[in-house]
C-alpha cells in the first residue's frame, strides 16, 4: 500500500488516454476510501481491545454493565455506510458514463479484428489495413489528440482487446457488435494483449499502439498508400503481414 502510495496511482498505469484519466481518478477515489475505512475499523478494534482489556473499577470476574443497545450509534454506522456507497456508486456511474461515451462523429474510426492469433486493423476511410499474427505482432497506429473509435469484431472465438496504459478493455464477441472509444492523450508505444483466453497460443496474441502526431499519422496513411506503379494495398496473408507489420516500426 505505502508503494503504492508513493506511485500516486495505486499500481495502475500512467494513462494514455483521456479515458484512462476517468479511470485512473474513479480508482484513486475507491482505494483511498477503502484505506480510509479500513484503517478506521482497524483503529477501532484495537482501541477497544488495549483500553477495554479490563474495565476500569471493576473487580476481576465482574460483570461490566450490560447495554441492549444505542440507538444513536447504531443510526450512525447504518448511514455512513449508505452515504459512502451511494456516493461510490455515482463517481461508478460518471466515470462509466464518461468511459463509454461515443460521438455522434468521431475522428477516426478503425475495425480491430482479433482472430486465432493476432490482430487485424482496418482504417476503412483511409484504405489501409495493418494485418500481424503471433510471430509479426501488428502495430495500431493512432494520432494524437483525436476522438477514435474502435470496433470490435471477433473472427473466431472471444477475445478481448486490453492496452494497459488505457487502463480500459473490452470483449471482441462473435455476433455482438462492441466498441470503445479512445482519445490518446499522448505520443508513445504501448504494449497491448488479449486479455480473453481463446485457445493454446493466446499468451501470443500481442500487439503495439502506437501514438503519434496528427502529422506523423498523415505520413503513416500516405506511406501505406500503394506506389502508382507498385503492388495493391495491403491485404491479409503470412507475407504481407510482416511486410505490413514492419512498415510501421
Ligand atoms: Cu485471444
Amino acid at each position: 500500500m505505502a508503494t503504492a502510495g508513493c506511485a500516486g496511482r495505486g499500481g495502475a498505469q500512467d494513462p494514455a488516454t483521456s479515458q484512462g484519466r476517468d479511470v485512473l481518478a474513479l480508482w484513486r477515489v475507491l482505494l483511498s476510501t477503502g484505506v480510509a475505512v479500513g484503517a478506521l475499523v482497524a483503529g477501532l478494534i484495537l482501541w477497544t481491545v488495549v483500553r477495554d482489556r479490563r474495565p476500569r473499577g471493576l473487580a476481576a470476574g465482574a460483570l461490566p454493565a450490560q447495554v441492549r443497545a444505542n440507538v444513536p450509534l447504531e443510526v450512525l454506522y447504518t448511514v455512513i455506510p449508505l452515504v459512502l456507497v451511494a456516493v461510490l456508486f455515482g463517481l461508478t456511474m460518471r466515470a462509466q458514463h464518461r468511459v463509454s461515451r461515443q460521438h455522434a462523429t468521431p475522428d477516426l474510426a478503425v475495425e480491430v479484428t482479433g482472430l486465432q492469433w493476432g490482430w487485424r486493423f482496418r482504417y476503412p476511410a483511409q484504405g489501409v489495413t495493418v494485418v500481424g499474427d503471433a510471430n509479426h505482432p501488428p502495430t495500431l497506429v493512432l494520432p494524437a489528440g483525436a476522438d477514435v473509435r474502435l470496433r470490435l469484431v471477433a473472427a473466431d472465438v472471444i477475445h478481448s482487446f486490453f492496452v494497459p496504459a488505457f487502463l480500459v478493455k473490452r470483449d471482441l464477441i462473435p455476433g455482438v457488435d462492441n466498441a470503445i472509444e479512445v482519445h490518446p492523450t499522448r505520443v508513445g508505444r504501448f504494449p497491448g494483449y488479449c486479455a480473453e483466453f481463446c485457445g493454446l497460443d493466446h499468451w501470443r496474441m500481442t500487439f503495439d499502439v502506437e501514438v503519434v502526431s496528427p502529422a506523423d499519422f498523415q505520413a503513416f496513411v500516405a506511406d501505406q498508400q500503394p506506389a502508382p506503379d507498385g503492388p495493391g494495398p495491403a491485404t491479409e496473408g503470412p507475407g504481407d503481414a510482416g511486410r505490413q507489420a514492419s512498415l510501421v516500426r
